[in-house]
């Protein structure tokens, strides 16, 4: 990826300059620059960066909501830029951030993933409750269950989950993946889930796993 784009595409979301954000995404993909490429090497490293930052105390919450809006329609655009190539055979999985959470930035771009390597995903959105991840689950009949968890004080309910789909007594009918930046795979382990995926491409690499 040229460092002129990767720096700009940086720039853009730090300073929450939407226009030219979405501008450079459009012109980006139109001179044949891979979505998915522009995405991974340039927008992920910017808002990685906002992270930073806002850790560091040296962006306030205005900003970070603001640059968090220009991810968003970025990664709509290269969403809509990605072929279609939902494949029933490749499998079904259901994805949500869980309850109390409302951080999709990287759950929107797992979804861009699977879709892209063919899964059918039905996305629940951002701060959803358990026993609604469970109810849709079985309504549609998914083959894997994935959650993404941003913050420490919420991560305790992809534990919910395990339990929930216990109790109700159809654990075994899914498996279950889970992300999130303080997710780890030993809490994937400790919570009894079936796999931990670190980013986007590793989820296709363990869903695909879990799936064969
Ligand atoms: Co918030 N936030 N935030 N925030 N925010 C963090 C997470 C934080 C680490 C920032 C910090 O303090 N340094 C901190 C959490 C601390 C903690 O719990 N230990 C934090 C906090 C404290 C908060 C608030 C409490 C702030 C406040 O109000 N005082 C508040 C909480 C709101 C709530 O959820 N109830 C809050 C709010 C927000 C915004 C709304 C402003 C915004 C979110 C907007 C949105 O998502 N629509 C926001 C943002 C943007 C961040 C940071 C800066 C960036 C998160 C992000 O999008 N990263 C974040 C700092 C950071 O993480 N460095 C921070 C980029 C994204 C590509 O990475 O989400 O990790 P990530 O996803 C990756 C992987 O984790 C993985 O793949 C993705 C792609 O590579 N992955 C999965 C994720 N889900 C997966 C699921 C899978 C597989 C892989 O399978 C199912």
């Amino acid at each position: 990826m040229d460092t002129k784009i990767v720096e700009e595409a940086k720039q853009a979301v730090i300073k929450h300059e939407m226009d030219k954000a979405l501008d450079l995404t459009k012109n980006t993909i139109a001179d044949g620059v891979n979505p998915l490429e522009l995405m991974n090497d340039a927008f992920i490293p910017a808002i990685n960066e906002v992270g930073d930052l806002f850790g560091r105390g040296q962006l306030f919450l205005p900003e970070l909501v603001q640059a968090a809006d220009v991810m968003k329609a970025v990664t709509a655009v290269i969403n809509e830029a990605l072929p279609d190539k939902a494949d029933e055979k490749a499998g079904t999985i259901l994805i949500a951030t869980v309850k109390g959470d409302v951080h999709d930035i990287g759950k929107g771009i797992v979804v861009s993933m699977l879709n892209a390597n063919g899964f059918t995903v039905h996305d629940l959105g951002r701060d959803v409750a358990t026993e609604t991840i469970v109810e849709k689950a079985v309504d549609f009949d998914v083959d894997v269950i994935g959650t993404s968890a941003l913050l420490t004080t919420t991560m305790g309910c992809q534990k919910d989950l395990e339990d929930l789909l216990k109790k109700e007594g159809v654990r075994d009918k899914f498996r279950t993946v889970v992300g999130g930046a303080p997710v780890t795979v030993r809490w994937a382990d400790k919570i009894g889930a079936d796999a931990y995926a670190e980013d986007a491409q590793d989820a296709v690499v363990k869903i695909r796993t879990l799936l064969n």
